[in-house]
């Protein structure tokens, strides 16, 4: 008998992302490029507009499949940014990146429906959207008329608040039923590509992100791609007492755990070694 070591359930096994296609047969890589000063990892290290596409450019060589970009720090406590300004410091980035790498699928994580909408025009292929469509009405609406993949990730709160002592009875049970009802909303607004993320770190304790990793399998079941952030995360650096920049160690153990199980898309700082474990759990079969 064959033992399935992966988790995985029949899943969307490929997204149409403007003109080109994701295939998920195998689990893929999204690099993160942070347009912010304030990330908390690497915020401000990419600004100019040159250091963005090399940095675009060997994480494409590296095996991204995917390219994530936000405007807006996530990280608590950051600056608020509007939307004129999120606006400016997005879409010469997306232009330029379409320009010069037409073959990547570029991801845009922003909340907002005119961003979301501004950035597809200019040739973003995905959005990735931290509040699940809770920001501001009309998101489903605005991602559904583009046809492109959605990011519905949980998270509990907002930035500003979520890690104010997060408490819940069952935090699997919890995010479980916030993907059911934003499903239900996602879908009766022509949505029908949607992709589930857990949120790591979004209104979570260290115990909570470690209890939805254990059961990351559950979300499977929903029958939907999966993608995890787990990449130089808080549930790593606060359990191991280290820095971010000392994480990458703990970083690909996470990863080699919710790959066995199923999980579709790592979110990643580092995309050679996030490969790397993507080609090794493979070989379990
Ligand atoms: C923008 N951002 C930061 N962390 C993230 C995560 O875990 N998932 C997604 N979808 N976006 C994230």
């Amino acid at each position: 008998m064959k033992i399935d070591l992966t988790g995985k359930t029949d899943t969307m096994a490929k997204l149409f992302c403007g003109s080109r296609e994701l295939d998920l047969t195998t689990p893929v890589v999204m690099g993160i490029l942070n347009l912010t000063p304030d990330s908390f990892f690497d915020g401000g290290k990419f600004l100019s507009l040159d250091a963005q596409l090399h940095k675009v450019e060997s994480m494409l060589k590296d095996g991204a499949s995917i390219i994530d970009i936000g405007a807006v720090s996530t990280r608590p406590g950051a600056k608020d940014v509007d939307e004129k300004e999120e606006l400016t410091r997005l879409i010469p980035s997306v232009r330029a990146i379409v320009e010069n790498f037409p073959e990547c699928i570029l991801s845009v994580d922003t909340f907002r429906p005119v961003i979301a909408r501004a950035a597809v025009e200019h040739g973003a292929a995905m959005i990735n959207d931290i509040y699940g469509g809770r920001y501001e009405a009309g998101m489903f609406e605005t991602v559904a008329s583009m046809k492109v993949p959605f990011i519905l990730m949980h998270m509990k709160g907002t930035p500003g608040n979520m890690q104010d002592n997060p408490s819940y009875s069952d935090v699997v049970a919890e995010v479980t039923y916030f993907f059911e009802n934003q499903l239900i909303q996602c879908r009766d607004r022509g949505m029908r590509q949607i992709i589930l993320d857990p949120g790591f770190g979004f209104g979570k304790t260290v115990e909570q992100n470690f209890e939805l990793l254990a059961h990351l399998d559950e979300f499977k079941a929903m029958g939907l791609p999966l993608l995890v952030g787990l990449s130089r995360k808080s549930m790593i650096n606060r359990f191991l007492n280290i820095h971010a920049s000392e994480a990458l160690n703990g970083t690909t153990v996470l990863h080699t755990i919710a790959l066995i199980k199923g999980a579709d898309i790592l979110r990643v700082h580092d995309v050679k070694e996030a490969v790397e474990a993507i080609r090794l759990v493979g070989m379990l079969g």
